[in-house]
């Protein structure tokens, strides 16, 4: 409803923090053949190569307070944030591979500058919603949420992101790690999160339900889906920098996937942490499969259905 046509605009993005350097998680999902696959699925694609980012001198990019690379984080997902929403208003789907989860910080401003009442469904094992205050890692793509919502207190080098999210247009799924601060922001925000005891006791098509009537509840907003592969169960998705065990298993993620497509409000993707350097190249193989397969489930892969199989 919110596209103007049926094309795609895949935005490969090889960047990892806190180690600085290439992340070929983007690089392996476009090889193993997503544009094709898409194409296939009836989208005209757009992809004329992975984001070239800006190098930042890693000697010159001190962390700030516990912030690692704060520098480099912001240049990269502030580029981003313009490629994402520049696809976004020319009424395209943007469809984001990464790379580190702080890539999110990027694309979810772009979308939010495009379509200023876009809800957004993060899938994760993670809230990732420290703050400069509360992050104990310093890892920058453990507080991407609460850059976008305005919490904690500003970091300058990240002034461009505007605090654009509001708390009741955010909805989690699948979360199981989460740090006591992070806790504390979420019931203090009101933000509702299905973790995996949800998934369990309700059954994901329950969930999906109730996450869509939270932050969507008319059907009338578009829809910003940031997809975490660490969601996913390691037996299903192992090549990520987080595992997290007792995660979604290959359907489940699927079924988030092909449910948000049916609302037919799916303005942006976003597929993230795929981290090839982490595993053997069978694990690797599998976490890149299945990681084609949720994009394309989430752009409109049908199964076949009930009424066409009786
Ligand atoms: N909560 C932890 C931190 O802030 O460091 C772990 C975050 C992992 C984030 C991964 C990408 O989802
Ligand atoms: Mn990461
Ligand atoms: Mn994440
Ligand atoms: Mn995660």
């Amino acid at each position: 409803r919110f596209l103007t046509s049926k094309t795609a605009a895949i935005v490969g993005c090889p960047f990892r923090c806190p180690r600085v350097g290439v992340d070929q998680g983007p690089i392996h999902l476009v090889e193993a053949g997503l544009v094709d696959q898409l194409t296939e699925l009836g989208w005209k694609v757009n992809f004329d190569g992975h984001h070239q980012f800006e190098e930042v001198n890693v000697a010159a990019d001190p962390p700030i307070g516990k912030l690692k690379n704060p520098r480099l984080v912001s240049k990269v997902t502030e580029a981003v944030a313009k490629v994402v929403g520049g696809h976004a208003k020319k009424g395209e789907l943007p469809v984001t591979l990464g790379g580190d989860h702080s890539l999110a910080m990027g694309t979810i401003s772009g979308t939010l500058d495009a379509h200023p009442d876009a809800c957004v469904i993060w899938i994760d094992a993670h809230a990732d919603i420290n703050t400069a205050e509360t992050t104990d890692s310093g890892n920058i793509h453990g507080m991407p949420v609460s850059f976008l919502l305005g919490l904690g207190s500003p970091v300058p080098e990240f002034s461009w992101v505007k605090p654009a999210l509001k708390p009741e247009r955010l909805v989690y799924i699948g979360l199981r790690d989460i740090d006591a601060g992070e806790k504390r922001i979420l019931k203090e925000n009101n933000i509702k999160a299905f973790s995996m005891h949800e998934v369990d006791k309700y059954g994901i098509g329950r969930v999906v339900e109730m996450a869509l009537d939270h932050v969507n509840p008319k059907r009338a907003y578009p829809i910003h889906l940031s997809f975490d592969v660490d969601a996913l169960d390691p037996s299903v998705a192992p090549s990520t920098g987080t595992p997290v065990r007792g995660g979604l298993t290959f359907r489940e993620g699927h079924y988030i996937c092909e449910a948000i497509w049916e609302t037919g409000l799916l303005v942006a993707l976003d597929l993230m942490e795929v981290n090839p350097s982490l595993a053997d190249a069978a694990s690797v193989q599998q976490t890149v499969t299945v990681g084609c397969s949720l994009v394309r489930a989430a752009l409109g892969k049908q199964l076949v259905r009930r009424e066409q199989v009786d």
